[in-house]
């Protein structure tokens, strides 16, 4: 599993064509990390999408991980679930899946971490770091918690939150594994582009984080 650039899909304000070809465009960029989240759909209309978005990750040989529905991850037969504080916990979801699936987890506090971590998780997405206009609650997370958290847990810690090419730079010597992002390239004019830059400057980050 590659976190470095780790894509949270909104199918919001997408048709369903156009959400799938912004997909394989950002994967044609570089995306190392899929999450399909989606807050409105039913279970079998959830289902469904994953069925496709599944498709298009195996052809990259990128993990498609499933947000907050183990039983929807479990019955596409994706690589895991992300599970969010008012989720199924850590360990549930892990007894669910299985050792081989990838359960990761959201956290906001050192305590929160370090819980996810015991329980078994695999990585952590910490934010949000800057406001976001992505539909979600969620409070900032200073930089200076997501650092103690990368220092408190031997796994990825992945920083999300309103995070662009331009900005990312708050994160230099945080010891974070990589970035999730929503909106930069769900909304791209040209989403290839957009994980090409977003990827290079987490490389970037992270080689000045040795
Ligand atoms: N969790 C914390 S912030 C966030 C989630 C799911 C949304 C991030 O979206 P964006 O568009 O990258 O700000
Ligand atoms: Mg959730």
């Amino acid at each position: 599993m590659d976190t470095t650039l780790y894509l949270v899909t909104d199918s919001s304000y997408h048709t369903e064509e156009s959400f799938l070809r912004t997909v394989e465009e950002a994967l044609r960029g570089g995306v190392t990390l899929l999450q399909l989240r989606e807050k409105e759909k039913s279970a079998r209309e959830y289902m469904e999408l994953a069925g496709k978005v599944k498709e298009i990750c195996g052809r990259y040989g990128v993990p498609l991980l499933i947000d907050d529905r183990v039983d929807v991850a479990a019955a596409v037969g994706a690589a895991g679930v992300h599970v969010g504080q008012s989720d199924i916990p850590v360990a549930a979801a892990r007894k669910i899946l299985g050792p081989d699936k990838i359960v990761g987890a959201t956290a906001k506090t050192v305590e929160q971490a370090l819980e996810a971590w015991r329980q078994g998780a695999d990585y952590l997405g910490v934010g949000a770091i800057y406001p976001t206009t992505t539909k979600v609650k969620t409070i900032l997370t200073k930089v200076s918690t997501l650092k103690e958290i990368c220092e408190a847990v031997p796994i990825p810690v992945n920083a999300i939150g309103g995070l662009n090419a331009g900005n990312m730079d708050v994160l230099e010597g945080s010891g974070i594994a990589g970035i999730c992002v929503v909106s930069a390239i769900m909304k791209s004019e040209d989403p290839r582009r957009t994980a090409e830059e977003l990827k290079e400057g987490v490389i970037r980050l992270k080689s000045r984080n040795i």
